[in-house]
């Protein structure tokens, strides 16, 4: 009999400690066994080392940006999961889908549907043998184009995106839905940084990020709230690591002591990685409640206004509302401050020392702070902190909105997004002579609501999870099985493909490290980082199936195949992406000469006007904005939950069942807890409890989730997502914004019957 393969990685258990550093020889480890797994090893070396380089492709990890582009290769764990799992050898062929109903199917786990690989050729749905079946491209195109055109109103159709999206394949999308004439274009970014636009968009004029990785190499201070850069955005830490090392305090506010926040071990640092030595990143690191930030922020600003260290010369030539604010903060007692944050006078004031005594402050967040009810309160709070000392415009000062999908900010820029301004549909509407649809469309909020109760009938996704990354499964999966028709273009098998319409197709498309070969040749497509650098991305392995077709062809396949009138050239169009290059620079400010500029290796930079200290807000100033705290109060036994991502996933891309950082392996229905709380609702380390969260309409309940003791503040809980999204009321979210409120969740405990 021949030997059982060895395991890859030493036995753990499924809660241990992990004393180690981020980094470090741990994850080269999980590097190489991501590679294997995917059976990627020869050729995952070649593609890896072309990952964010001048000539290859945009890693289609996280949109934390690339470092010089003539450096060499950087090193990224996450970075190489997610390379792994788009190069995978295995592969969903027509014999697996004629294999398993799509009923069989639906008892999988999300792990499982992701470890299939990749999808091969397009499919429908067969209600008889509840199936997939091969389709040919050209009756996929009919068959959505005679759906698209047999509705009643364009409105009823909704086209959503997520953030992988190129600028190519998005332009052309968003031009194809309006052309069709509908502005029903939800987004990723609804349920991510949608806060962060409005928040800023109101307060400075630009809803992005105004600083680059440069001003990293400048900055005094770096605070850092909501995010898990460790997981996440592995390569910023290799920014916080030199610029902890130059003496830059680095202070982060997080409900958990994430590892990567507070040490790390370069994977590229010879020095590191044998001499078993590691940086210290966070010189000062706080716990607050979930959704205690507002305070914080708050509180932060009361201390600078109290110790009279203001930029006057500043808030005098750039801004409006300072009297009114300063007011409202000098009345704001400390101890609201201190009960609706979580921490202590004198925590706040140390952090407030810290960020005066700086002269050149960044202030990051991720979806720590955008989930929340009152994000955008929270992140105008953290942007009239930094306008009270000038921090922005000036080397090594601004805000940093950390985005989550690598083209996330991209997709925004070409136009995906539910409510176009008129200016930019005057020019759409100049450059490809068509009246657009002005009125605004579905978030994805409202597509969902839309599609439950009958008004959105046909349901298009280019990528994404829409049924697993949603709030409020239930309601959502009702929601899509009402639709008459549900498309997905995908690389990989996944929820949205079996929780389905009355028809539904498959459309599989290349990924970004694929060569996609047109009639011009072999194209490459662009995307924007989230410090708004425009650069190209060519793919260089052979695609996953010769069946396959591209976002960009497969948009104007179906725009041919649908709009009869149009005076759109679809499909010449895509013989060589120069030429949509060219109408986007027509249309989309920043990019004139786009051909030429996104060709200087590392591409070029769209202006943030806030850099110039230009704030294009209807009063020409940035503004200061008043926000009333929460009034948090102890509410008996109901806590917070914080649903959020594992070292081992992608969204809703289950690679692997570990959070080595936090010390889970084999196991994601976890729920992390206070010692506190265990002890005063009477529950003990490893006890199965189901959740429960409380909400208007009545309860939703997730079952089977093992209590974790942890060093979180009392009161809150986390688990993962997606599993944990039933928990999530569709009527939960950012006020104004509308992103979901899945960071705070009010939700209950209770043993499990089993
Ligand atoms: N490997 C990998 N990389 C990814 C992703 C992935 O899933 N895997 N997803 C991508 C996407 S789309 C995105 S948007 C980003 C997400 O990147 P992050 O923004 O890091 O997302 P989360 O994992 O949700 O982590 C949120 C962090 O906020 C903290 N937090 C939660 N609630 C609060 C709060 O109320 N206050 C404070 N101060 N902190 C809080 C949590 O403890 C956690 O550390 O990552 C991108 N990159
Ligand atoms: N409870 C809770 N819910 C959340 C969050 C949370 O923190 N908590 N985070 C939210 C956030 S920040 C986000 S961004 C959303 C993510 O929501 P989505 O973007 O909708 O979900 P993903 O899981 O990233 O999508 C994964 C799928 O994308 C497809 N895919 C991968 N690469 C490509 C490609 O190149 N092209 C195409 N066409 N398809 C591709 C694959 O089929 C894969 O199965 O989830 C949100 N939901
Ligand atoms: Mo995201």
């Amino acid at each position: 009999m021949p030997a059982a393969r060895p395991p890859l990685m030493s036995e753990k258990k499924p809660i241990e400690a992990y004393e180690k550093p981020a980094g470090g020889w741990d994850a080269l480890k999980s590097s190489w066994h991501a590679l294997r797994e995917q059976d990627v090893v020869m050729k995952g070396a070649g593609t890896l080392l072309r990952a964010n380089q001048p000539r290859g492709f945009d890693c289609p990890g996280c949109a934390w940006p690339d470092r010089n582009p003539h450096s060499t290769f950087e090193f990224c764990e996450n970075g190489v999961k997610a390379v792994a799992n788009e190069a995978t050898s295995k592969r969903v062929t027509r014999a697996f889908f004629e294999e398993h109903s799509v009923a069989a199917l639906s008892t999988q786990d999300d792990h499982f549907l992701e470890a299939q690989g990749r999808l091969t050729e397009p499919m429908a749905y067969d209600a008889t043998s509840d199936r997939y079946r091969p389709i040919g491209w050209d009756e996929a195109f009919s068959a959505i184009a005679d759906a698209l055109n047999g509705l009643a109103s364009p409105d009823e159709a909704i086209f959503y995106t997520s953030g992988r999206t190129s600028n190519e394949a998005a332009f052309l999308y968003q031009l194809f839905v309006r052309e069709y004439g509908t502005n029903n274009l939800p987004d990723c970014s609804n349920m991510c940084h949608e806060a962060s636009g409005v928040a800023l968009t109101e307060q400075l004029g630009s809803g992005k990020g105004s600083v680059t990785l440069e001003d990293f190499e400048q900055a005094q201070a770096i605070f850092i709230f909501g995010q898990n850069p460790g997981t996440n955005h592995p390569r910023m830490l290799g920014e916080l690591r030199n610029a902890a090392r130059r003496g830059c305090r680095i202070v982060a506010f997080n409900p958990l002591r994430e590892r990567g926040l507070e040490r790390f071990a370069d994977p590229q640092s010879p020095a590191e990685m044998l001499g078993g030595g590691s940086t210290r990143i966070a010189s000062e690191y706080y716990q607050p409640r979930i959704g205690g930030d507002l305070a914080v922020a708050t509180a932060m600003c009361k201390a600078v206004v109290e110790s009279g260290t203001v930029d006057h010369a500043f808030i005098a030539r750039y801004t409006h509302g300072f009297e009114a604010f300063e007011h409202t903060l000098r009345a704001t007692p400390w101890e609201a401050l201190e009960r609706d944050s979580g921490l202590d006078r004198a925590q706040l004031e140390q952090a407030s020392r810290t960020y005066i005594a700086s002269d050149a402050t960044i202030v990051c967040w991720g979806m720590g702070i955008t989930q929340h009810a009152r994000s955008v309160a929270t992140i105008q709070m953290l942007a009239n902190l930094l306008l009270l000392r000038g921090n922005i415009g000036k080397p090594g000062a601004g805000p940093c909105p950390v985005r989550g999908h690598s083209n996330v900010q991209g997709d925004r820029t070409m136009g995906i997004y539910e409510q176009p301004s008129p200016a930019f549909l005057d020019r759409l509407s100049a450059a490809f002579d068509f009246a657009p649809p002005r009125e605004h469309g579905y978030d994805t909020i409202g597509a969902i609501e839309a599609m439950h109760d009958g008004r959105g009938k046909v349901f298009f996704a280019m990528g994404g999870n829409f049924a697993a990354a949603t709030p409020d499964t239930a309601r959502v999966h009702e929601a899509l099985r009402r639709c008459e028709l549900t498309v997905h273009v995908s690389t990989k098998l996944n929820r949205s493909h079996l929780v389905h319409g009355k028809r539904a197709l498959i459309l599989p498309c290349l990924g970004r490290t694929e060569i996609d070969l047109q009639a011009g040749g072999p194209q490459a497509v662009t995307v924007e980082d989230s410090m708004s650098m425009v650069h190209l991305s060519s793919g260089m392995n052979p695609p996953a199936s010769e069946h396959l077709l591209s976002e960009p062809a497969i948009v104007a396949r179906l725009a041919a195949a649908t709009l009869t009138r149009s005076h759109t050239p679809w499909l010449w169009l895509v013989e060589d992406y120069d030429r949509i290059r060219e109408r986007i620079a027509q249309v989309i400010d920043g990019f004139a000469d786009f051909n030429t500029r996104v060709r200087v290796p590392g591409g070029f930079h769209l202006r943030h006007p806030g850099r110039e200290r230009e704030f294009p807000t209807a009063s020409g100033k940035a503004g200061f904005f008043v926000h009333a705290l929460d009034g948090h109060r102890a509410d008996g036994d109901v806590l917070r939950l914080m649903t959020m991502r594992s070292h081992d996933q992608y969204n809703t891309t289950v690679y692997g069942l570990d959070d080595r950082y936090r010390g889970v392996h084999g196991l994601r229905r976890v729920c992390f807890i206070s010692p506190h709380d265990l002890q005063r609702l009477g529950f003990h380390d490893g006890d199965i409890v189901d959740i429960s969260s409380v909400w208007s309409d009545g309860e939703r309940t997730v079952e089977g989730f093992r209590l974790v003791e942890y060093d979180i503040p009392p009161g809150c809980l986390a688990s993962y997502f997606p599993e944990t999204n039933p928990l999530v009321p569709l009527d939960h979210h950012a006020e104004r914004a509308r992103t979901p409120a899945s960071k705070s969740i009010p939700v209950r405990l209770r043993r499990s019957a089993s």
